[in-house]
């Protein structure tokens, strides 16, 4: 089934500069800016500038440039904020909500980046 992609989601328009937002990092194929209702002390979206839907889409019909530029662009923000684990960091948590079932809610794949307190277990 093709992935419908709504252009009038607000990351896209946040893409578009019809929305501001508060910049962190941005690069070739990707964006990233500060959460608008942070759950942790640091919340920070990474989204590809491409228009994919979410996780599944990305991965499944971006290119290896714009993949390779995301999974980098995660990097580069948890080493701008200093959280890598073992390195000094704090560590952190990256979630990509995707569908109905992960409650997403703005229609463009983003990773969630959350750091600056220790998040309560997700697993058992
Ligand atoms: P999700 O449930 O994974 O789709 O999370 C969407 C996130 O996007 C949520 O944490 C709030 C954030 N968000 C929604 N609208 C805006 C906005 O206009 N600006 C920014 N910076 N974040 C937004």
């Amino acid at each position: 089934m093709a992935y419908a992609y709504d252009d009038q989601n607000v990351f896209a328009k946040i893409l578009r500069g019809e929305i501001s937002c508060d910049k962190v990092l941005e690069t070739e194929h990707s964006l990233a800016f500060n959460d608008i209702a942070p759950q942790a002390p640091t919340h920070v979206l990474v989204i590809p500038k491409g228009p994919y839907v979410n996780y599944d889409h990305f991965a499944a019909e971006a290119s290896e440039a714009e993949i390779v530029d995301f999974s980098r662009a995660v990097r580069q923000v948890i080493a701008k904020l200093g959280l890598e684990p073992g390195q000094g960091g704090m560590g952190y948590r990256l979630i990509a909500n995707s569908g109905e079932a992960g409650v997403q809610e703005v229609p463009h794949m983003h990773m969630h980046i959350l750091s600056g307190r220790r998040l309560g277990r997700m697993l058992p």
